[in-house]
């Protein structure tokens, strides 16, 4: 089958996280539901209350198994609703996931669910993650066993209100409702600059943190992912091809590739680095942008082949919060940067 295709035509699903478990492909997507919220530019329309997962061992042409739903968010004491973006990680022959959803107190943290298989069912814990924040976890175990955590998104992802992540942890502790010092700059050609920051100051960051051996907590205080353009400086919060949400990791011969979307300007765009730690060098576009307010994604390699699975608007007629899921192949230049990926 050509590609790019459509992979469950019969429901609405996005943020796909895809891993390879014993030689299947498991993809982890975000359910979408229509609850009749109207939309509002903190997600206030994004209200899905669970998880499926997927799973296929032929990415053209294989049947796509629907193996039913793995968590509720009726199931999980501490959170209340919006269980966006997951990923799951396989750790000692234990499968781990871990999501985003908001507490009753209105902030998203991180939980962890865990599984004796990649199709569930997931067991939540009681408490979120100690200290973690806002959306899009994102889980990369590397060669040497250690697995890391990538979060972070802009506006309805509440970043912006964890002074901590912005001035580094070893400084100032953080919580929420700081303001990151930012001021009110009044009227803005867009909001990213009237909450945030003046154009020409550094983009906010996402966030790092190196997992607990047992994969319940974070072993260490976040960091800052530092996104530097060609000439050493980082990525200033004016540029369109800046952070925003939908962090992703994969490695590719040594190297470690940073990916996400920029939200308000729709773009998935990359940065390579040496280390998960980063700082990673901005490379350029993935993907143009998409039918559909959010673009959102994950990268593997399977049967030799790479893969971009990501998700559109375009089955539900460009309605924002109901988006399907998409794949197509990705291919590398032989200096190893990606060669922009053709949505046809
Ligand atoms: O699915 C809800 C949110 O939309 C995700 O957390 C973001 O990355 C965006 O895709």
């Amino acid at each position: 089958m050509k590609l790019p295709r459509y992979l469950f035509p019969a429901d609405y699903m996005a943020d796909p996280s895809t891993h390879v478990f014993g030689g299947r492909v498991y993809v982890y997507p975000s359910h979408d539901r229509d609850s009749g919220d109207a939309f509002d530019d903190d997600g206030g329309h994004f209200q899905m209350r669970d998880y499926h997962v997927l799973s296929l061992d032929d990415v053209a042409e294989g049947a796509v198994t629907d193996h039913g739903e793995i968590l509720n968010v009726d199931n999980v004491p501490w959170a209340e609703k919006q269980m966006w973006d997951n990923d799951v990680v396989e750790k000692d022959g234990k499968y781990y996931l871990v999501f985003s959803a908001k507490g009753y107190d209105g902030v998203f943290h991180l939980g962890v669910a865990v599984a004796d298989r990649p199709e569930g069912p997931f067991v939540p814990q009681e408490h979120p993650i100690r200290g973690s924040f806002s959306i899009d976890p994102c889980l990369f175990k590397d060669d040497d066993g250690q697995i890391y955590c990538f979060f972070g998104g802009l506006w309805g992802g509440q970043l912006q209100w964890w002074r901590s992540l912005y001035h580094g942890f070893d400084t100032i502790p953080g919580k929420y409702g700081d303001n990151n010092g930012l001021v009110d700059l009044g009227p803005a050609p867009d909001r990213t600059t009237q909450l945030f920051a003046k154009p020409e100051a550094p983009a906010l960051p996402s966030g790092v943190v190196r997992m607990s051996d047992d994969m319940l907590q974070f072993a260490e205080a976040p960091r800052p992912v530092i996104i530097l353009d060609k000439d050493g400086q980082p990525l200033k919060t004016g540029d369109p091809h800046r952070f925003f949400e939908a962090s992703w990791m994969h490695k590719k011969d040594g190297k470690y590739y940073f990916s996400y979307s920029t939200g308000d300007s729709h773009f998935l765009c990359y940065a390579i680095g040496d280390s998960p730690y980063g700082p990673f060098t901005y490379q350029g576009v993935i993907l143009e942008p998409v039918v559909g307010w959010t673009t959102h994604h994950s990268i593997i390699e399977y049967k030799g082949e790479w893969f971009l699975f990501y998700h559109d608007c375009v089955p539900s007629n460009d309605i924002t919060h109901l988006r399907s899921l998409k794949v197509q192949r990705l291919f590398y230049n032989p200096d190893g940067t990606i060669q922009k990926v053709r949505n046809e």
